[in-house]
């Protein structure tokens, strides 16, 4: 089963949006198997935004990102991570759909609420980054089998 990296960003924690962005994700049927609340460092913030520490904005997303508490969440589904994504929305929340993440609650390119890794690897990584093994749950939702069918929960 496939699983990715969710940050609710300082902009979620602050709005008290938390449990409603939460909510979405349970309500798609995506299982919750790892969930904390942290501080992004400065080391932090350049690790996980590698791609872009050169870019002219990173020094704004870096002052967004470590300005207050992200809470950390690994996700596991079917196609967790494209899921996710399409759940999100694109990153700028002014051109984002209604009925997406940033689409409905955020009008900002930048404070756009979540984030989510882009694909499979960058998931493995970013929950490297993010989690210990240890912390990472694993439990028998008895929900299950009314998520999807057998042959898709691989
Ligand atoms: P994504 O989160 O949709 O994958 P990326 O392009 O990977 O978007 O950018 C990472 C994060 O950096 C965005 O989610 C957003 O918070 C911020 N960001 C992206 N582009 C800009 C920009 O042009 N100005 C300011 N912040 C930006
Ligand atoms: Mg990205």
């Amino acid at each position: 089963m496939e699983r990715t990296l969710i940050l609710f960003k300082p902009d979620a924690v602050q709005r008290r949006l938390a449990g409603t962005l939460l909510s979405r994700l349970e309500n798609k049927g995506l299982k919750i198997v790892g969930l904390k609340m942290l501080k992004v460092s400065k080391e932090l913030s350049a690790k996980h935004y590698a791609e872009h520490v050169s870019k002219p904005f990173y020094p704004l997303l870096e002052a967004f990102i470590t300005s207050g508490p992200v809470i950390a969440l690994v996700a596991e589904g079917p196609s967790a991570v494209a899921v996710v994504r399409g759940m999100m929305g694109p990153t700028n929340g002014a051109q984002a759909a209604p009925g997406t993440i940033r689409g409905d609650f955020g009008v900002s390119r930048q404070m756009n609420l979540m984030h989510g890794s882009d694909s499979v690897e960058a998931a493995k990584k970013e929950i490297d980054v993010y989690f210990r093994p240890e912390e990472l749950v694993s439990y028998d939702s008895s929900l299950k089998d009314w998520v999807c069918a057998a042959d898709e929960a691989k």
